[in-house]
């Protein structure tokens, strides 16, 4: 089954909305099969992001990403990346359409709330960088075949 990494990021800690935000991918469907509270280290954020080093917006995204902690959380289904990534929405918030997280929460590309994987190669890179394999759950969830056929 297919996995990806989200980050609710600094802002969303700060303000109170990492239950909000973890209801709207709940109530998608999708299962939870790993979650942590952690301070992002530089190094981390460096690994993390190494693909944009050298971009304009480089330098403040890894202050923003190690400003204060985040929740890092491995979820889990069909196709899961993509049900994820449009459930975020378009990387500005001011494009993004209404109904997603980063629409309905944001207002700045700066502060857009959320990270998530955005291909199978990204999160197969990602998902080791905050979890072992140990901490991810494989668990039966009651409810699997009113969500899935
Ligand atoms: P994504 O998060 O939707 O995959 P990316 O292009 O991979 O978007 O950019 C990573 C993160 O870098 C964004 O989520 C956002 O926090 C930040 N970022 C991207 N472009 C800009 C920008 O032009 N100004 C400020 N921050 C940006
Ligand atoms: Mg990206």
């Amino acid at each position: 089954m297919e996995r990806t990494l989200v980050i609710l990021k600094p802002d969303t800690v700060q303000r109170g909305l990492v239950g909000v935000i973890t209801s709207r991918l709940e109530q998608r469907g999708i299962k939870l099969v790993g979650l942590k509270l952690l301070q992002i280290s530089a190094e981390l954020a460096a690994r993390h992001y190494a693909v944009h080093k050298g971009k304009s917006f480089y330098e403040g995204l890894i202050h923003y990403i190690t400003s204060s902690p985040v929740v890092v959380q491995c979820w889990e289904g069909k196709r899961v990346i993509e049900v994820v990534r449009r459930t975020c929405g378009s990387t500005n918030p001011t494009d993004a359409d209404l109904g997603t997280i980063r629409a309905d929460f944001g207002v700045e590309i700066g502060r857009n709330l959320i990270h998530a994987s955005d291909g199978a190669d990204t999160a197969a890179y990602e998902i080791p960088l905050y979890f072992t394999e140990a901490e991810l759950v494989a668990w039966d969830r009651a409810v699997d075949c009113w969500i899935n056929e």
